[in-house]
């Protein structure tokens, strides 16, 4: 398999954590692929990363779909079957794409717009989005414990995100709950393998 990929993506990193908690990992290859907006992908016509070509030259977007892709090859445990687990992990899945979002959002806005085109009141908005989605997560994280799963995956992606570019937020200070957990899921081999770095 390939994967178009970005070492500073947090959804790439998803993808890739998955990979090395399904035993996949060694068998993508990834092709650097500059992430921006105005960025041509021919593979996706949304332009962006991760985008996965499977072996059978099938194109996989986005990382939703690539993780869903690489649990049922590995016949992996990351993604509930059924039941209200399922809507569960889903739910808080969205949450940590959602805060990831708002992140990646601002992070273009006042990394990449040019700034006569800002508009500051558009990014305390999503800021406002990454500090509920944090208190959310917060009242979640006792139930978070050892699961290693794609929600669980996606928090910690997130949480290294936020760390990694929005360092001066300081998010463990209002959230010591999430910081404890965080703190043991960064060890996982997994998650050290795939460290951001620019
Ligand atoms: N919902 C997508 C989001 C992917 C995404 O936004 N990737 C960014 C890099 S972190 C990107 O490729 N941006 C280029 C663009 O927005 O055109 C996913 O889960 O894969």
């Amino acid at each position: 398999m390939k994967l178009f990929y970005s070492p500073v993506s947090p959804y790439v990193r998803k993808c890739l954590v998955a990979a090395h908690e399904l035993g996949l990992a060694e068998r993508i290859e990834r092709l650097p692929e500059a992430a921006r907006p105005l960025n041509r992908l021919t593979q996706n016509p949304l332009g962006k990363v991760p985008t996965l070509l499977a072996d059978d030259g099938t194109v996989l977007y986005d990382s939703r779909v690539i993780v869903e892709y690489l649990n049922a090859l590995a016949g992996g445990a990351l993604i509930p079957i059924g039941g209200p687990e399922r809507f569960a992990v889903l739910v808080e899945h969205a949450l940590a794409d959602g805060i990831l979002d708002a992140a990646i959002l601002v992070r273009y806005e006042t990394a990449v717009r040019p700034e006569p085109l800002r508009w500051n009141d558009w990014t305390a908005g999503q800021m406002e989005k990454i500090h509920r989605g944090l208190a959310d997560l917060e009242s979640r994280s006792t139930t978070l414990g050892e699961r290693v799963d794609v929600a669980t995956i996606t928090f910690g992606c997130a949480l290294d995100y936020l760390d990694f570019r929005f360092a001066a937020i300081g998010w463990r200070d209002k959230h010591p709950r999430t910081a404890e957990w965080f703190a043991r899921f960064s060890e996982r081999p997994s998650m050290v393998a795939t460290r951001p770095h620019a």
